[in-house]
């Protein structure tokens, strides 16, 4: 067992059991022109946590943890994009209407790749995902349960939607989660730290979170022992 200095308490896990789940790291969200952006946010602060993710999914790759990239992705006759998704908040330009990359949030355009910097290598785990959370509507539950997984580090974007969401539902099927605080973002700064705070809340009600450092902390200890 590894442990890590965590809030509430320690987040204990081992490596063979445990998956980083990177969340919704696409261009769509952190790049001029995409969803967001065309949502009228400020991406710079989706942006600023890339090379943090990147830093977390190496380490999860040298310790071997599998690893989970997600992406929020319609069908292109957006058969799975209900409506009520689709027209809420009478945007200007919607769910599955041409962008500059494309067309927004629709499976396999430009805009809908994750960048560049934490791309999933060969042999990672892709799910394509219709909701805010990664379990609805997808094969993530299975995907894990084929691979052994009890416990899931989670990262990526934004904190109080997607990730907030997919930590849920992963909690009530009774996986052990560790959000990543600095490897998370919202287009809120608000948002993000009343999202930490609830999540760990009452003895860690959804999950544990901890920072980056406490997680590379673990691996320069491990280091030092051999
Ligand atoms: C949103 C997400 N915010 N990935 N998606 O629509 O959080």
């Amino acid at each position: 067992m590894i442990t890590v200095d965590a809030l509430p308490y320690d987040f204990r896990f081992e490596p063979e059991s445990t998956a980083i789940v990177s969340i919704d790291m696409q261009r769509d969200f952190i790049e001029p022109g995409g969803f967001g952006d065309t949502l009228g946010n400020d991406i710079s602060r989706l942006a600023a946590i890339v090379p943090t993710v990147a830093a977390l999914l190496a380490w999860g790759r040298a310790l071997g943890l599998t690893i989970v990239h997600t992406r929020e992705a319609h069908l292109p006759d957006l058969s799975d994009c209900p409506p009520a998704k689709r027209l809420r908040g009478n945007p200007k330009i919607r769910i599955g209407d041409p962008g500059p990359m494309g067309r927004l949030l629709v499976r396999g355009e430009p805009g809908n790749q994750i960048i560049p910097q934490v791309a999933p290598l060969p042999g990672e785990l892709v799910v394509d995902k219709p909701g805010k959370g990664a379990f609805y509507a997808t094969t993530l539950g299975a995907m894990l349960e084929a691979h052994g997984i009890r416990r899931l580090i989670v990262c990526g974007v934004t904190t109080e939607v997607c990730v907030q969401t997919t930590l849920r539902e992963a909690n009530d099927r009774g996986y052990e989660c560790l959000l990543v605080e600095d490897a998370a973002a919202s287009y809120f700064p608000a948002y993000h730290a009343q999202t930490l705070e609830m999540l760990r809340s009452q003895g860690g009600i959804v999950c544990w979170t901890a920072p980056l450092a406490s997680l590379l902390q673990v691996t320069a200890e491990l280091e030092t022992r051999t």
